[in-house]
């Protein structure tokens, strides 16, 4: 892909490294950790990697290292600052060792079993540095669980002479890190399995991993972008504009949106699950919105939708539920049938209850819920446009409240998705130092023979000098939960916390926000920076003039 200015000239950007990942370090244990949750259940799963202890990087003397050679396997979602992990990696064990070897493994965990690799050199290296995207390596989500997948991936691993396997990924992913280090570690393999906190969601956080990288700069964009959309209905007056947000689960991105935009309504999953709400309640509280905005003259406004919504409406989060385990057990047979027949299908067989939900929901809602999972058994809620669910029932709303005379305002409605546009941006320059910073605690954790631990940097909210390195055992983080119709071991989601502070902040103000037009236009991350990046015209109207772009292939 030919690399633009900006990509050229922020391949210079350094990252500042943490005093404590500097020079020389050593390892200090913590006290012997126990999950989550379901501890009894997880530690006999994990035999060999339940209970290690929390360890830190302190300063250390310098010695010389062992040779090894690592494997990195990108995995799920793009997020911005993935190449910076990768680049961390790599400077970190050519320190320690200039022989050592980095490998990356295509298109994700299948890269591994499929034995589709690349050697990472230093040309390669230096050309991805602080760039968005995953694509030096490319990302895929095959779930990594079966014992034929591990014995494949050992073969390629033998080969190569690699000691490590890194794997950078959400929740998900993470989850199959640790069993892939249990079972390394039970055949006495020699290999060391290493996770890293991914996901722009925002949703693999707790006490030792303070964000997961990507969601700083996702949050960003869109808050560009959600910014710019305020703006324009400020001017032109005439649109509710419905915002859908990625975000499979957890609605941290809609809620740091939320604040940083200050939209009139924002939803949060989490709290329409805590308050039993309907699909009603919440159509209703957006039409009371519009209702109020009209009597001021004010026919606009701007609504973000986490895109999770659907599953954390209580009955029809209920109906999901079953209906994993149906097309779990039932999946060949109801595959090859056409969707009609798969309709009456799941009707006959779901419970009463919920198939009185699946009823109500309309035609295109009703057909995603029935397709098939993710191979982690997640439903795909990405594709379900709910953003345009609500507007269609919030239109019906005011209908009916026009027919009693309580309204009789305009309510044109525009439509967006905000996902795709974000995950692959820019690294900010957070996300950048994080990910260096998150690459090169993992090759520590190497050199210091760990497995089964993901590499953590934390005091992120200080200056980067000052922030701490180390890992945390992924078992730490687990608990037992029902997937594809079975109770598994996974890492346990972070959720917004209804009695956080963001989400406090944003229940003082919302009904403030919902009847007045408080908007905020954050506007673009790289803001500033170099004249060849920020002072540029655009390229028709240089080109046009003469000017010699260098379209350096
Ligand atoms: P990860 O959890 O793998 O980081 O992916 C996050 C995400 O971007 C979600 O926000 C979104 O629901 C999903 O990936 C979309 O998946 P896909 O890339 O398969 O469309």
């Amino acid at each position: 892909m030919r690399r633009s200015i900006m990509q050229r000239a922020r391949v210079n950007y350094e990252p500042v490294v943490p005093l404590a990942l500097r020079h020389a370090v050593k390892v200090k244990e913590g006290v012997a950790t126990n999950s989550v949750d379901d501890q009894e259940e997880i530690k006999k799963l994990f035999p060999n990697t339940y209970g290690l202890p929390i360890v830190e990087f302190v300063p250390g003397e310098e010695h010389e290292s062992k040779r090894f050679n690592v494997g990195v396997i990108l995995s799920g979602g793009p997020a911005p600052g993935g190449h910076n992990v990768i680049t961390g990696i790599y400077d970190a064990i050519k320190k320690l060792h200039p022989d050592n070897k980095l490998y990356g493994f295509l298109l994700g965990p299948d890269g591994l079993v499929k034995h589709q690799y690349k050697e990472l050199d230093q040309d390669l290296i230096d050309r991805y540095r602080n760039v968005g995207g995953f694509d030096l390596i490319g990302s895929g989500r095959t779930k990594l669980e079966q014992e034929e997948q591990f014995e494949k991936g050992l073969e390629i691993i033998r080969k190569l002479e690699i000691n490590a396997i890194v794997i950078v990924g959400g929740d998900d992913s993470n989850t199959n890190a640790c069993v892939l280090a249990e079972y390394y570690a039970e055949h006495h393999s020699g290999v060391q399995v290493i996770g890293c906190p991914k996901t722009i969601d925002g949703d693999l956080k707790n006490e030792y991993i303070e964000a997961s990288f990507g969601f700083d700069t996702a949050t960003k964009v869109y808050s560009e972008l959600i910014g710019n959309i305020e703006r324009d209905c400020n001017s032109a007056r005439k649109y509710w504009h419905f915002i859908k947000l990625m975000g499979r689960s957890a609605s941290h991105i809609t809620l740091e949106c939320g604040l940083k935009c200050q939209p009139n309504i924002c939803i949060i999953s989490e709290e329409v699950q805590e308050k039993d709400l309907t699909l009603n309640d919440i159509v209703n509280r957006i039409a009371d919105a519009v209702v109020c905005r009209s009597q001021d003259g004010n026919n606009f406004g701007v609504v973000l939708v986490p895109e999770g919504l659907i599953e954390f409406i209580p009955a029809i989060g209920r109906l999901i539920d079953e209906l994993n385990d149906l097309l779990a057990a039932h999946g060949s047979k109801y595959v090859n049938l056409d969707p009609e027949a798969q309709h009456d299908y799941i009707m006959a067989h779901l419970s009463k209850a919920n198939a009185e939900t699946f009823d109500t929901l309309p035609d295109d809602v009703a057909h995603q819920l029935s397709l098939d999972r993710d191979p982690h058994g997640n439903v795909q809620v990405s594709l379900i446009e709910t953003e345009r669910l609500l507007s269609k029932m919030v239109a019906a709303n005011l209908k009916r409240r026009e027919k009693e005379g309580t309204y009789n305002g305009k309510f044109k409605v525009m439509h967006h998705f905000f996902g795709y546009e974000g995950r692959c941006s820019a690294p900010s320059n957070y996300d950048a130092t994080y990910c260096y910073a998150l690459g090169m605690s993992a090759a520590q954790l190497i050199a210091h023979g760990k497995t089964g631990y993901m590499a953590v940097v934390r005091n992120t909210y200080d200056s980067p000098e000052n922030w701490k390195a180390g890992g945390v055992p992924i078992t730490m983080m687990m608990n037992m939960e029902r997937r594809n119709g079975k109770m598994k071991p996974v890492i346990r989601k972070a959720l917004v916390d209804l009695n956080g502070e963001p989400f406090k902040a944003y229940m003082e103000v919302r009904d403030q926000w919902a009847r007045e037009t408080l908007y905020v236009n954050p506007g673009p991350v790289q803001l500033w920076g170099p004249d060849e990046v920020c002072n540029q015209t655009t390229m028709t109207l240089a080109l046009e003039h003469g000017v010699d772009l260098n379209l350096e292939p």
